[in-house]
């Protein structure tokens, strides 16, 4: 007998997961969480019907959220997560001592309860970092009354649909800027191009209205299906993008973090777009 996780993000092309056995399941306040074990990628957490991360592919979508910004800014301090319950995204950020600050907002504390049950081999022990501070609220309502700074904002969201959409909005991406230090850097998931251009070049559409530098930047992420999945990039400081390799491979070092997905050749070469994604930012 076998059971089949059937993903309906989209609604010409479905990608599906074996599911080995149910580990958990519960419909909190805000989404439906479903866990389950898959033979090739280990513990797979969905929200409301899609993929959010799993044990075996999670390294590379957070590893590029997290190392490829904190290694381009230079100095980052103060970082700001939006979203990212799971406390993957939390985890390769602590691994850099030049943080001193990792605010993580999530809007649903039961995920971030079952992350630390039975999610440990994605999050670690990041909830219990000194330097974390962790805040059950909205997202939008955060960035659009705090007084903090941040050097570095990472919006791990799920997809615009539910709770995630309005991290999608105008609004929400101009009191992101508001809360970004000088030179500070904004990232986010957008979604897989082929399959959600929309979400992508709206997106980046916004990031035009209020930043000096704006791009993104592409990883390939085996279950989120359709091809590459592309990430957000925007700041006021115009020189972040064009450092020198050896600047890239001399932070890289010196943080001594070891990665399997980022390197300082992949952090450049993730910025060259195929003209079917590029004609879309
Ligand atoms: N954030 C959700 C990415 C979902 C993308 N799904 C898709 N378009 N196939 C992941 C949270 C991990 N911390």
């Amino acid at each position: 007998m076998s059971d089949w996780f059937r993903e309906t993000l989209h609604r010409d092309y479905e990608s599906g997961l074996r599911i080995e056995e149910v580990l958990f399941e519960a419909k909190s306040e805000h989404q439906h969480l479903l866990l389950f074990r898959n033979a090739t990628f280990g513990r797979v957490l969905t929200l409301d019907g899609v993929v959010q991360t799993t044990e075996a592919d999670e390294f590379i979508y957070h590893e590029m959220l997290a190392h490829l910004p904190i290694l381009a800014h230079g100095g980052v301090e103060r970082v700001l997560i939006i979203g990212g319950g799971d406390g993957g995204m939390l985890e390769e950020v602590l691994k850099h001592r030049c943080v001193v600050q990792a605010v993580q907002v999530e809007i649903d504390a039961s995920v971030v309860d079952f992350a630390k049950t039975h999610l440990r081999a994605i999050c670690g022990q990041a909830y219990e970092d000194p330097r974390t501070e962790l805040v059950i609220a909205d997202g939008l309502k955060y960035v659009a009354e705090t007084e903090r700074r941040f050097d570095l904002i990472i919006v791990d969201s799920t997809d615009p649909i539910g709770p995630g959409e309005v991290l999608f909005t105008e609004r929400f991406y101009a009191d992101c800027k508001r809360c970004l230090s000088d030179g500070g850097i904004l990232v986010t998931q957008n979604g897989v191009p082929f399959l959600q251009a929309d979400e992508l070049s709206q997106t980046l559409r916004f990031f035009r209205r209020l930043f000096a530098d704006t791009a993104c930047y592409l990883a390939t992420v085996p279950t989120y299906a359709g091809g590459p999945m592309a990430f957000g990039w925007a700041t006021d400081d115009t020189s972040l993008r064009s450092l020198p390799l050896e600047t890239l491979q001399a932070r890289f070092s010196g943080a001594g973090i070891a990665t399997r997905y980022y390197t300082p050749a992949v952090h450049l070469g993730a910025f060259a777009l195929p003209p079917y994604i590029a004609e879309m930012v």
